[in-house]
């Protein structure tokens, strides 16, 4: 498999339109917009930084995984995302090694990327995400 960078840090917020003064004011980050994943329950909304971007994360409801995630650790970082050339061909290889997948398949994430989720278990507590768009 080849990673072809760190496309983006996932970042779990209680809400976008306060922490993106920080990313945005402060930090002087372009906003690029937001968008819903209704399927994942999570508004995600992205500040290009360099080569790769922060994506503030949002829960739409309280029972989502976002806001399971800040009920049990607070705020801060929910997942790294590495871009890969071709994620069928990665996650085939991985689970080959035994690594634990949460996603056997792609699955949709915002912008129409294909994407799909390592288990913490077998990635040191890091979620990891792995996308191809
Ligand atoms: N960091 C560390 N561990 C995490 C974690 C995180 N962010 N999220 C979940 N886990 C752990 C859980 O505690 C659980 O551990 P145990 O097995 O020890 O209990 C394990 O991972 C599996 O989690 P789960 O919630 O039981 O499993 P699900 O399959 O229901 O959901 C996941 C897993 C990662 C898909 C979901 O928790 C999630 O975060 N969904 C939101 C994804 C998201 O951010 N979507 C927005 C768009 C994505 C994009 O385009 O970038």
């Amino acid at each position: 498999m080849k990673i072809l960078k760190v496309d983006h840090i996932g970042i779990a917020v209680k809400s976008i339109d306060e922490a993106r003064k920080l990313y945005e004011q402060l930090l002087g980050l372009h906003y690029e917009g937001s968008e819903t994943v209704e399927e994942q329950k999570t508004t995600t909304a992205f500040f290009p930084a360099g080569d790769t971007e922060v994506e503030l994360l949002e829960s739409t409801s309280p029972d989502g995984p976002v806001a399971k995630f800040i009920e049990k650790k607070g705020e801060g970082i929910h997942h790294i995302a590495f871009r890969v050339e071709n994620l069928e061909e990665a996650l085939e290889e991985l689970k080959k090694q035994g690594v634990r997948l949460i996603d056997e398949k792609p699955r949709i994430g915002a912008g129409g990327a294909k994407i799909a989720f390592l288990h913490p278990k077998s990635t040191f507590g890091v979620l990891v995400e792995l996308c191809e768009r």
